[in-house]
């Protein structure tokens, strides 16, 4: 076992108790995978679906090879690859928002609806980032910042004009636009966590003994691939009803 995946990751060495570098691993696998079905099952569908499932595809896509160099650079230096991290979330989570956008379409969403996430996700993501990077001595405050961007997202989906959009579509749309939100506000949550474990603020020692990246790995895990599946059985639900 040991063997095979000294001989998969090449160059870089992975020790037997490097937990984190097998969570990058894993993680990097499952993208692939995940991206594969996506892909190779577009065909099956009407066009009018086959944009929602493309847009699945390819955000495991752009995180698998996001996660190759993750992978890669924690195996070469021990250190979180942070910059590799945002920048792969600046390209999926807005992604995620033309998700909601798609499948809102059919009740008249409108493009602001989207604009409007996509602004809210990036404010969520830059300001994190300064908390991680050139200014972790104000870390809480940029995650606060960071939070209310956030919870302005979860509103919007829970009580705002995208669940009224959903509402008026009812039927299967109505329930995976449910399920998509269950994900903003359970699945998303997870990276709070892992921010906390990993920087500086009131919270030291509430998750002292988490790993950030561990917390992240499994986070992308849950939201990217279990998002899209979600968006995929609704395509199917919605082909049967047609
Ligand atoms: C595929 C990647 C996803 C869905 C990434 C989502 C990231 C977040 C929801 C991050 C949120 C953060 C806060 C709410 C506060 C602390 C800083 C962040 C950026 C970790």
């Amino acid at each position: 076992m040991t063997a095979l995946l000294t001989t998969l990751t090449m160059a870089s060495k992975m020790a037997p108790d490097d937990y984190v570098g097998f969570t990058f691993f894993v993680g990097c696998m499952a993208m692939m995978a995940a991206s594969a079905f996506f892909f190779l099952s577009m065909n099956g569908f009407d066009t009018k679906w086959r944009t929602s499932i493309l847009v699945s595809g390819l955000i495991t896509f752009i995180a698998a090879v996001h996660y190759w160099y993750m992978r890669d650079y924690w195996a070469s230096f021990g250190e979180s690859p942070t910059f590799f991290r945002y920048v792969d979330w600046v390209l999926t989570v807005p992604l995620m928002c033309v998700e909601f956008y798609l499948i809102l379409k059919v009740a008249g969403a409108k493009k602001s609806l989207m604009w409007r996430m996509i602004f809210l996700s990036v404010v969520m993501l830059v300001t994190g980032y300064f908390g991680e990077t050139v200014d972790r001595g104000n870390a809480q405050v940029w995650g606060l910042i960071s939070g209310i961007a956030y919870f302005v997202i979860v509103y919007d989906l829970w009580m705002g004009s995208a669940k009224k959009l959903a509402e008026a579509a009812g039927g299967a749309t109505l329930s995976a636009h449910k399920m998509l939100s269950w994900f903003v506000l359970v699945g998303w949550a997870i990276y709070p966590i892992g921010y906390m474990a990993g920087t500086p603020g009131w919270y030291d020692g509430i998750f002292g003994g988490l790993n950030l990246d561990v917390i992240y790995n499994i986070g992308d895990a849950v939201n990217k691939i279990g998002f899209g599946l979600v968006v995929y059985g609704l395509a199917v639900a919605k082909q049967k009803e047609a």
